[in-house]
């Protein structure tokens, strides 16, 4: 009489426990071209979680969505030189470590570094990180530069005569202004991450010193645009930019794009998985991070979307050519030419969105 009554509870628990699971979703907020084909897909395999996802190609945008409230996701991805001006003003939640088994996956080398945006990775741990360098269109720029032109330099951008020779075949810009004025602050000898009213200035000059020549503005569309010979030269975001070389070279018609990490140096960045402190579920939330976490799983998304991992476990999967290519995994000599971007703070962020405005509108 007893035993059926005992198997029928623990099949109903069993029951419950899976429809809970099954209508469990959650709600992501990542940069766009950021994953794999397949990442989504397995997750709900393995987790019966079910995803939503939208995406962003700028820092200010996800700001501004987590700054109005109820932005409705679970996980962002903002990089580490905005996140750690979120975290103190309360927009994360604290990282529940007991349902991240994987992040001992993670890189004590890199772990070291994102240390700077959030001590004791306490609200956030790293996706994907990279450079923002050059990107162009090695026939189009030989053509109008010769084979002397100065391919390994930030001159390709910011010296007015050579942009004047490239503004033909089309040059465009992130419109990230932290990261333009910190190449450009860089290119000038100064602080990239300087808040100096007169570091500005003069950054804010050189920009509109080449502003006649730069086509576009814009975070995302210079990958199809490089890889379809719309442009020439593009400031990208490392992967994006072999993204739009191995679109070029599938389509076989004759563009060959090339990255650079310029020689004068480039800024390194690491986008950060956090959960927002209003995340609708959180539980699902920190199943999506531990899924990410996974080796495999962050090897299938740097080989198909050309981003180093930070995960030590996962060099065993990613393709040799990935792991090789110094301007994705850099080798110390290039690490040394690096500079990491630090947050700003908000009173300098009114200047530098003002400058920004009168650099875009050409004022
Ligand atoms: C992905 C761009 C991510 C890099 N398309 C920006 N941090």
């Amino acid at each position: 009489m007893h035993k059926p009554l005992i198997f029928l509870s623990v099949t109903a628990s069993v029951l419950a426990t899976a429809a809970l699971a099954q209508a469990q979703t959650v709600n992501i907020y990542n940069w766009s071209d950021y994953i794999a084909e397949d990442t989504l897909e397995k997750f709900t395999t393995e987790t019966s979680i079910t995803t939503n996802y939208d995406v962003f190609d700028s820092n200010e945008i996800v700001e501004a969505r987590l700054l109005a409230g109820s932005s409705g996701y679970d996980v962002v991805v903002p990089s580490g030189f905005f996140l750690e001006r979120q975290i103190p003003i309360g927009l994360f939640q604290p990282l529940d470590k007991s349902k991240l088994p994987n992040i001992d996956n993670l890189d004590p080398a890199i772990m070291a570094i994102v240390e700077a945006h959030d001590p004791g990775a306490e609200y956030a741990v790293p996706y994907m990180w990279g450079t923002t360098g050059i990107g162009y269109n090695v026939g189009a720029i030989t053509e109008r530069l010769g084979e002397d032109g100065p391919l390994k330099s930030w001159d390709l951008l910011f010296d007015p005569e050579i942009a004047a020779q490239l503004a033909d075949c089309g040059i465009s810009v992130l419109d990230a202004p932290v990261e333009m004025v910190a190449a450009a602050l860089n290119y000038l000898g100064r602080d990239p991450n300087s808040e100096a009213p007169e570091d500005l200035e003069q950054a804010e000059q050189l920009i509109a010193s080449i502003r006649p020549h730069i086509r576009a503005f814009h975070s995302s569309q210079y990958i199809s645009d490089l890889a379809n010979g719309e442009i020439c030269l593009a400031v990208g975001y490392s992967g994006d930019v072999f993204i739009a070389a191995d679109r070029a070279a599938e389509a076989d018609q004759g563009v060959e794009i090339a990255y650079v990490i310029p020689q004068e140096g480039a800024s390194i960045w690491f986008d950060m998985m956090a959960i927002p402190a209003d995340a609708p579920n959180p539980e699902a939330a920190h199943a999506f991070i531990n899924f990410i976490l996974e080796p495999q799983i962050a090897a299938d998304i740097t080989n198909y979307v050309w981003y180093a991992n930070p995960n030590a476990g996962a060099d065993a999967f990613v393709d040799p050519e990935v792991l090789e290519d110094p301007a994705i995994y850099p080798t110390e000599d290039v690490m040394a030419n690096l500079f990491p971007l630090k947050a700003r703070t908000p009173g300098y962020d009114r200047l530098l969105t003002r400058a920004w405005t009168r650099i875009k509108t050409g004022v």
